[in-house]
């Protein structure tokens, strides 16, 4: 029964896709046990209580205790129990492990961008290891996409001027279509893609393989570090923990800034790219003890830039 109901699902090709599906199951066979006794019930009663005789009068039905106790309790714990439940799914499907390999997810009208720590950028073909979780930081050049993997079981907005994630990790090789789950223009229902999970040791040959453009360094680092220097940043930031006009951007990473309103924000890669596209000259949130003198980047640094820029400003943590 529960496999015949399985196969009506897309293939179980994450770790986390089996969890979802019992999940989703169990959530089908309730919907069902409940809709039977309700519209079973319902339909009973129609029967059993119609007008038998014309002007029949209906007795005076007050309340029934234990009835009313029953269908109090069983929901609530029925309700519960799948509350339980979906957490311990969902807080699975969104803790990515620490130690999970990052891929830069770019939409655009109308195709799907990814870009590798080695430099390496992908159009419509997403390369993965087998066995390895592997965590997605998306953006969007333009409008709202939405990155949708049936048969991982994942989807997610992806929004332009920010970054959401996605992980996961896959069973084993094969291939998997991928989907644009929001509707984003003309060409929308053909911005798919395809993720390839391939073994261990085909991942390795990938990663060392030098697959960055002629004039682009070899890794996503190294460009962040030549676009440091061409974009002209370092001029105010160092990288070697000396203060400057701004902040180093040495062990920045992971830490909580603290602002000049003494609040605290995260530094991750929301917060990175707001500071360079939204700095203290544009916006209230300054970091504390900097005056408001970094000009805004907006328009002037391509999504695939602020990748490397990140990536760069990542690697200085300590
Ligand atoms: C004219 C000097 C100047 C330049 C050029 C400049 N910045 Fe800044 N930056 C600052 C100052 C000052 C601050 C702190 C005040 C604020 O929040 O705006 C800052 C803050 C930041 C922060 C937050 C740092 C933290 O410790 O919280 C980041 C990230 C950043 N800048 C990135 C960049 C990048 C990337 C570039 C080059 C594309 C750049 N900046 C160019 C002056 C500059
Ligand atoms: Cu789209």
């Amino acid at each position: 029964m529960e496999t015949a109901f399985a196969q009506m699902l897309p293939p179980v090709a994450s770790d986390v896709a089996g969890n979802w599906d019992t999940l989703f199951l169990f959530l089908v066979g309730v919907s069902v046990v409940f809709f039977v006794i309700v519209v079973g019930s319902m339909l009973w009663f129609l029967i059993k209580y119609r007008e038998k005789e014309p002007g029949q009068k209906v007795g005076n039905i007050v309340h029934n205790d234990k009835l009313e106790f029953l269908w109090i309790t069983i929901p609530t714990i029925l309700v519960m129990i799948i509350f339980a439940w979906g957490w311990i799914v969902y807080k699975r499907m969104v803790d990515a492990p620490e130690s999970a390999y990052d891929i830069k997810v770019i939409g655009k009208q109308w195709l799907w961008q990814f870009q590798y720590d080695n430099g390496k950028t992908t159009i419509g073909e997403l390369i993965v290891p087998e066995k390895i979780p592997v965590r997605l930081i998306m953006t969007s050049d333009d409008v709202i996409h939405s990155f949708f993997l049936p048969d991982f079981r994942i989807k997610n907005d992806v929004v332009p001027g920010m970054y959401t994630k996605v992980w996961f990790q896959a069973n084993e090789q094969g291939e998997h279509t991928i989907f644009c789950a929001e509707y984003c223009g003309n060409a929308h229902s053909k911005m798919m893609g395809t993720v390839k999970v391939v073994s261990l040791s085909e991942w390795e040959t990938f990663q060392k393989g030098k697959g960055a453009p002629k004039e682009r360094p070899a890794s996503l680092v190294e460009w962040g570090q030549q676009l440091y220097t061409d974009k002209g940043c370092f001029a105010c930031h160092s990288v070697d923990g000396v203060k400057g006009i701004g902040p180093s951007f040495k062990g920045i990473w992971g830490k909580q800034e603290e602002m000049s309103d003494g609040s605290h924000i995260l530094v991750d890669e929301n917060y990175v790219r707001e500071s360079i596209e939204y700095p203290g000259t544009t916006k209230d949130k300054l970091v504390k003890g900097f005056p408001p003198v970094m000009p805004t980047f907006k328009g002037l640094i391509a999504e695939e830039e602020l990748n490397a820029l990140i990536a760069f400003i990542k690697n200085l943590k300590e």
